[in-house]
């Protein structure tokens, strides 16, 4: 019969696109069951087009599931998702907990697909949404020229923190809307008053250097994540990358500058022909007639677009690339989804 599947964090900003995903693909779920925390339990939610009940999750919930996608904190996929595995299903799990663990494959379908079979903890990972953001343009990119070195920044849609992400720049938003803000040091910063949501300093009307927690030498736990991971996926160990990660103003699409050095000479045209062929990736690259991607745009689709592509002017062999990506589709929910539909094609 067609595979049960468990959405294990129903809830949240990333569930939320997840059930719409669910109910836009091609339908190949048998029982798709719906769980969170027991705060949201009893909650109907729809899928499918069918109103579905939010379950508490506890061992005999997961009784049954053959795929298991989480997108819960840390703490609850590093508790639950072996739980999950142990009753037979395979976990894909959207946390940080098993990215960066050797047992467990960290999958994009359009760069690694192959990955997604090899898991001996029945685990397999979906990357951060700041990497997901870029790495299929990347993907394609490297295997052609063979990347050598990366440079990114990335602009950061408060989403990314979930539902208290969205809920404090749009308080903060309507604090300062209509008001002659932002033209006297700390005028911002007064009138949203105490910080309360996810982030370290006010984020409407500003730019925030900060995403995450501090790690070693002043970087950010995100910093380390895009390195790490992007390394992983590549299966290029030692790639030189230095990122920084900043917050902006934006509600949903992450969006990257991004200077790549490759093995030998590039040149735009023969990455433009890459990256307008590449799967999962839209070329949007026209500047005279004021092409290039902006979130505005981009929310809610599903691919990677790339615009200003252009070769680095002191470096024939290095790219420079504006590129977006929709945080909880590709970023979330739809790579998770790709990776759950390759697993359930093994079972049917
Ligand atoms: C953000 N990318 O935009 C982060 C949130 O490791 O999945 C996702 C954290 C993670 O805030």
């Amino acid at each position: 019969g067609r595979p049960t599947l468990a959405v294990v964090g129903a809830t949240g900003a990333v569930g939320a696109v997840m059930l719409q995903i669910l109910s836009q693909r091609a339908d190949i779920w048998g029982e798709i069951r719906l769980l969170a925390s027991p705060r949201s339990a009893g909650r109907k939610l729809a899928v499918r087009g069918e109103e579905v009940e939010v379950a508490a999750l506890t061992e005999e919930a997961l009784d049954g599931v053959d795929v298991a996608m989480f997108d819960v904190p840390d703490e609850v996929a590093a508790q639950w998702a072996p739980i999950a595995a142990a009753r037979g299903a395979v976990v894909i799990d959207n946390s940080g907990a098993f990215r960066m663990d050797p047992e467990v494959p960290l999958v994009v379908p359009e760069v690694n697909p192959h990955m997604a079979r090899m898991r001996p903890r029945g685990i397999v990972s979906n990357p951060n949404c700041t990497t997901l953001s870029m790495i299929v343009a990347l993907g394609a990119l490297h295997a052609e020229f063979g990347l050598r070195e990366l440079v990114v920044s990335s602009y950061q849609a408060v989403s990314g923190a979930g539902r208290a992400g969205i809920e404090t720049l749009r308080a903060q938003l309507s604090l300062v809307a209509g008001t002659d803000l932002g033209t006297a040091p700390g005028d911002v910063r007064r009138a949203v008053g105490e910080l309360t949501g996810p982030f370290p300093e006010p984020v409407a009307l500003n730019v925030v250097p900060w995403a995450g927690s501090l790690r070693e030498d002043g970087w950010s736990s995100e910093e380390m994540k895009v390195r790490d991971e992007t390394r992983k996926i590549l299966g290029l160990a030692a790639l030189p990358v230095a990122v920084t990660c900043v917050r902006v103003p934006v509600l949903t699409t992450h969006s990257l500058t991004v200077h790549a050095r490759f093995q030998d000479e590039v040149t735009v045209d023969g990455a433009r022909e890459i990256l307008a062929t590449a799967p999962g990736v839209v070329l949007c690259d026209d500047p005279a007639a004021g092409e290039y991607p902006t979130p505005a745009d981009v929310v809610g689709t599903d691919p990677t677009w790339v615009g200003r592509v252009r070769r680095a002017l002191d470096d024939p062999t290095a790219l420079e690339l504006f590129v977006c990506g929709d945080n909880l589709r590709k970023g979330a929910a739809l790579n998770t989804a790709q990776i759950a539909e390759l697993v359930a094609a093994e079972m049917m």
